[in-house]
């Protein structure tokens, strides 16, 4: 069995998503806080993104790696810039210093969060953050582009709508991602035999999507679930309207208008 390193395994996606991996693949998890309940087989590596030598040995070893660790939504620069440029940018050089060359790269959404609703956009479409934590996964998405073409690196970066067991609210049916779908992309990002670097959207099979998707269909991806099948309950309790268009018209919903979160 393949041994992969999750990073920012403490936090929700990686909890949602470890009993889904453990069936295929031998779990190494790290991050700078503790990790909940690691079970027989999981090893645990503490290590900082901040802190080179500690992620090399955190990296050293494995056949790849599953980087969900950074911050996760808007904040001051100062917090992006740590944990999301130069944390980011160590775990490449990580790889790279330790020969490990299969990496998924949990990108966001909210890289492109300034289109409007009303358009669909694919990979082509030009990177239009709408926070700095937007825009650090669009320098994520770059900087895998420079260790693929450059260092020989093969990268999957996963533009990751909202991870949950169902869609939260309005704006979430278009972009919700069950965590099992997650998982198989995350299993394409690991195992396709052609990937230098790809970019695609994380979302289920959801009738209100504003993605094309087409090219996670090309390298295989096949949802198993749809966000319309809450559909019902979700537009019950939400209108989707905030008061502000630039909220509810723009596909990135509040990060476009938070400074902090
Ligand atoms: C994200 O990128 C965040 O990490 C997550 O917390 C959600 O807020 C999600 O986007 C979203 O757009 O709903």
């Amino acid at each position: 069995m393949k041994r992969i390193l999750i990073t920012g395994a403490s936090g929700g996606v990686a909890t949602l998503i470890r009993p889904l991996l453990r069936a295929d693949y031998r779990l190494r998890l790290s991050d700078r806080l503790p990790v909940p309940d690691p079970v027989d087989g999981e090893e645990v590596v503490e290590a900082d993104l901040g802190d080179l030598p500690a992620l090399r040995k955190a990296v050293a070893g494995v056949d790849g790696i599953v980087h969900l660790g950074g911050y996760s939504v808007e904040a001051d620069w100062e917090t992006i810039q740590a944990a999301n440029i130069v944390g980011c940018n160590n775990l490449f050089e990580a790889a790279r210093l330790e020969g490990v060359k299969r990496i998924v790269f949990a990108s966001s959404n909210h890289a492109v969060g300034f289109y409007p609703r009303s358009q669909t956009i694919g990979i082509d479409a030009p990177v239009r953050p709408d926070t700095r934590y937007g825009l650090s996964k669009a320098f994520g998405e770059a900087l895998a582009a420079l260790h693929a073409y450059k260092y020989g690196a093969e990268v999957l970066s996963i533009r990751i709508g909202n991870v949950g067991e169902k869609p939260l609210d309005r704006r979430r049916l278009a972009i919700w991602l069950s965590p099992r779908d997650l998982v198989q992309l995350i299993g394409i990002g690991l195992e396709h035999p052609d990937i230098r670097h790809e970019i695609v959207f994380g979302m289920s099979d959801n009738d209100r999507a504003w993605w094309d998707n087409s090219n996670a269909f090309r390298l295989g991806y096949r949802p198993m679930d749809r966000s319309e099948d809450f559909a019902a309950a979700v537009l019950a309790a939400d209108d989707g309207k905030s008061g502000d268009d630039r909220v509810d018209l723009n596909q990135g919903g509040g990060f476009c208008i938070a400074e902090k979160m």
